[in-house]
This record gives structure tokens, C-alpha cells and sequence, in this order.
């Protein structure tokens, strides 16, 4: 055997050895799973309803999804994988004005919601424990996004979870909660989808996120928390010396109704905004916010008409429809939750948004987002990143009680 001979099959047996190693690795590779070891911790959806709850050791040990859900790589290898509710991180903050930082969001999140349940996860208020609703709900991990191209990034965004939205739910969530009988689907093609609920980022997502909800929902009405309008024409906001940085985190509700994303054509203002505050350039960016769509409800009204009042206005509002819900962190106060792109002091109080979120229990949310948590700004007590899982805590209880359907 010659040299270049014997080097070539050494190479050849190298990379054999190699690749079955690897296969071999895959084959047996079982997220999470260790951390059963030894009470056998198991999520109703992967057993039956059989259910053991997690343990003290369990909650800070092991690689960290939302809640302890199990992870499932729903964009890569399991494309086939079923779901009712999914989690899925978009982690894009290049159309930030102020601070940077969100693209950290969905790590930080998952790391605030680790405790989540820790004993059992039944929400009193509501009672529902959405753990034990036989619904399965899982974590997606995050769809890949490019720091250095906007355009191409919110088509990912858009791709990523349209490619979640447009699976068959794992349930039949679609049978009716009193009756056992089933329902029709709500979306307009005719389908039954699963919910998602996607941790920003910061709010530019939510255009891309818009696009895949229109091709299952059509034009949907949104409930949208945040201290900012996020309606302004990009000639106020940003000055949009290009066509990309017209579109970014104070714009992308202009877009929304410029394409016909959301219910606005109704005489009635159909997408109530709540916690509003920023200052404007001038009264006609209120203007422009009616002409987008939108029923303002101002952070100060907490003092006037109270939680209830609050809740009263934004039902009134989108009444009976699907309804998409986009959360903005910086609506809590920055003394609750100092760690997002633009803080404005004068927000409502982690207690009184999570009233509020409680309030829109019985109402079709079929996806909803949080966006703007910025982790490299928060307290070493984690207070924004907590704040944001028990946030989304409430919306998944809300999911959970409610079924996606119509008699
Ligand atoms: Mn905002």
C-alpha cells in the first residue's frame, strides 16, 4: 500500500467513525429528559394527562426552555411535530431607536419563567392550572434572524411562524368547553390552527407576525399594550431616509393597516391600545392613530376609571372577534420593569396589567407576542425578564380556558 493510499483509507475510516458517532449521539438524544430523573417529571399532551410535577431541584437545574416546557425543534427536525400552544423566541432588535438589546429577549424570558412551575402552575384568579388543561404546549426554541439585514430578517420572522401556524393542533381544541361538542374553526381558511405566542424582540416583529396571522385569520382586530402609539407615519418617526428604515419599532402599525393587516374599516375604532403615554411630535400623531384604526386608552385612566373600566373599554372594543395580542413590556412601569428599548415612567404596575390581562378571559386570542425586554438593562433580581413570563403566564391561562372555535 502506498502512502497517499494508506492516508486515504485512514481518512475515509476516520470519517465513518465519525458520522456514526453522530447518528449514533442523535438517536439518543432526549431534551430535557434528565431532569425527571428521579421523579419522572411528565407534561399532560406527553402521557395521557398522567402528570407528576416538577421538583425544587428540577427548576434551577437543566437547560432552560419557557416554563420547563419540553423543547421541540418544530422548524428543523420536527416539522412534523403537533402542538396547541407553542412558544417561539424571534430574537430581532435592529429597528430599536433607543436601546438595544431585545435580541437577548426571548433567552431572558425563558430564564424569568423557570419557576413558573414550581408548584404545580394553577393560576388561582382564574382558576385553570393551563399545565394540567390537556392542552400541548411547548417550546419551539427561536426562529434564526440575521443582525445585519432588516429586510431578510422579518421575512424569517414571518416564515418561521407561519411554518408553526399552519399545522393541524394537537387537540381537538375545538370542541366546545360546556357542551363536548365540536366547534368550527374561526379562521378564515377554514382551518383549525394552534396559538403562538412569540417572545421578542423588539415590536418591528410584530409586522411580520401580522403577515402570517392575515393568511389564516384575514384582517384581524388586535389588543395591543404599550406605552407608545407604534402608528407613526415614517417620515415622523425615524425620518425614513430608506425604504428598510421605514419600516422598525415605532412603524410597524402603519404598515399593518397600509397593507390591511387589521380590522380597521369599521366606522368604529376596533383596536384598543392600552397604557399609552409617550410624549408626540405633535396632536396630529393622534390623529393619525384614528385614521390607523385605533381607540386610545391612556396610562393615566388607571386613576380614573380603575382596572375594571380598562378592561370594560378594550371588550367593548373588539367585542366578539379573533383577537391577536401584542404586549409591549414598557407598558408596566420601569420601576416594575426597567429593562426594554424605550422606558417611560408613569405605566401601570406589573399587578394591574396582569388584572387586566385576567380581564380578557372568554375572548378568542388566537396568538399573542411580548416584546421589548432588553435583559442587559434589568436588575440582578431579574425583576423585567420575571415580569414578562408571569405576563405571559396570565395570557396562556386566558388560551387554556378559552377554545378556538365557533358553534
Ligand atoms: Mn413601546
Amino acid at each position: 500500500m502506498t502512502g497517499k493510499l494508506l492516508t486515504v483509507s485512514i481518512l475515509t475510516l476516520y470519517f465513518s467513525l465519525v458520522s456514526t458517532t453522530h447518528d449514533h449521539h442523535h438517536e439518543n438524544q432526549m431534551p430535557l429528559d434528565y431532569v425527571r430523573f428521579p421523579y419522572q417529571a411528565v407534561y399532560p399532551g406527553d402521557n395521557d394527562g398522567e402528570c407528576y410535577l416538577f421538583t425544587a431541584d428540577s427548576i434551577f437545574s437543566g437547560i432552560t426552555t419557557f416554563a420547563r416546557l419540553p423543547w421541540q425543534q418544530c422548524l428543523t427536525k420536527e416539522k412534523d411535530a403537533l402542538f396547541d400552544i407553542a412558544f417561539i423566541g424571534a430574537p430581532f432588535d435592529t429597528g430599536t431607536s433607543y436601546r438595544p438589546g431585545a435580541r437577548f429577549g426571548p433567552a431572558g424570558i425563558r430564564a424569568g419563567s423557570r419557576r413558573l412551575t414550581l408548584y404545580g402552575g394553577y393560576n388561582v384568579p382564574l382558576e385553570v392550572n393551563p399545565f394540567l388543561s390537556g392542552l400541548k404546549i411547548v417550546d419551539c426554541g427561536d426562529i434564526p434572524v440575521t443582525p445585519y439585514d432588516n429586510t431578510y430578517a422579518i421575512k424569517q420572522i414571518e416564515d418561521g411562524h407561519k411554518e408553526l401556524l399552519h399545522r393541524t393542533p394537537f387537540s381537538p381544541l375545538a370542541n366546545d368547553s360546556l357542551t363536548g361538542k365540536p366547534l368550527q374553526p374561526i379562521a378564515l381558511d377554514g382551518h383549525h390552527h394552534p396559538r403562538i405566542i412569540t417572545l421578542g424582540g423588539d415590536h418591528t416583529i410584530v409586522l411580520p407576525l401580522l403577515r402570517s396571522i392575515y393568511t389564516a385569520y384575514g384582517a384581524i382586530s388586535v389588543i395591543h399594550f404599550d406605552s407608545h402609539l407604534d402608528t407613526w407615519k415614517p417620515s415622523v418617526f425615524g425620518g425614513a431616509p430608506s425604504a428598510q428604515a421605514a419600516i422598525n419599532h415605532g412603524t410597524y402599525f402603519y404598515w399593518a393597516s397600509q397593507e390591511g393587516l387589521i380590522r380597521n374599516g369599521s366606522s368604529i375604532a376596533s383596536i384598543p391600545h392600552g397604557a399609552i403615554r409617550t410624549t408626540l411630535s405633535g396632536p396630529a400623531d393622534y390623529v393619525n392613530d384614528d385614521e390607523s384604526g385605533f381607540q386610545r386608552i391612556e396610562a393615566r385612566e388607571i386613576d380614573t376609571i380603575g382596572t375594571d373600566g380598562i378592561i370594560k373599554k378594550i371588550r367593548e372594543t373588539v367585542g366578539d372577534n379573533p383577537v391577536y395580542l401584542s404586549i409591549d413590556i414598557d407598558s408596566i412601569d420601569p420601576a416594575f420593569a426597567p429593562a426594554t428599548g424605550t422606558p417611560e415612567t408613569g405605566g401601570w404596575s406589573t399587578r394591574e396589567l396582569r388584572t387586566i390581562l385576567r380581564g380578557l378571559d372568554g375572548l378568542k386570542i388566537v396568538s399573542a407576542d411580548i416584546v421589548e425586554v432588553a435583559p442587559a438593562y434589568d436588575t440582578n433580581a431579574e425583576l423585567t425578564t420575571m415580569a414578562a413570563a408571569d405576563v405571559l403566564f396570565e395570557v396562556l391561562s386566558v388560551m387554556a380556558k378559552t377554545p378556538l372555535g365557533k358553534v
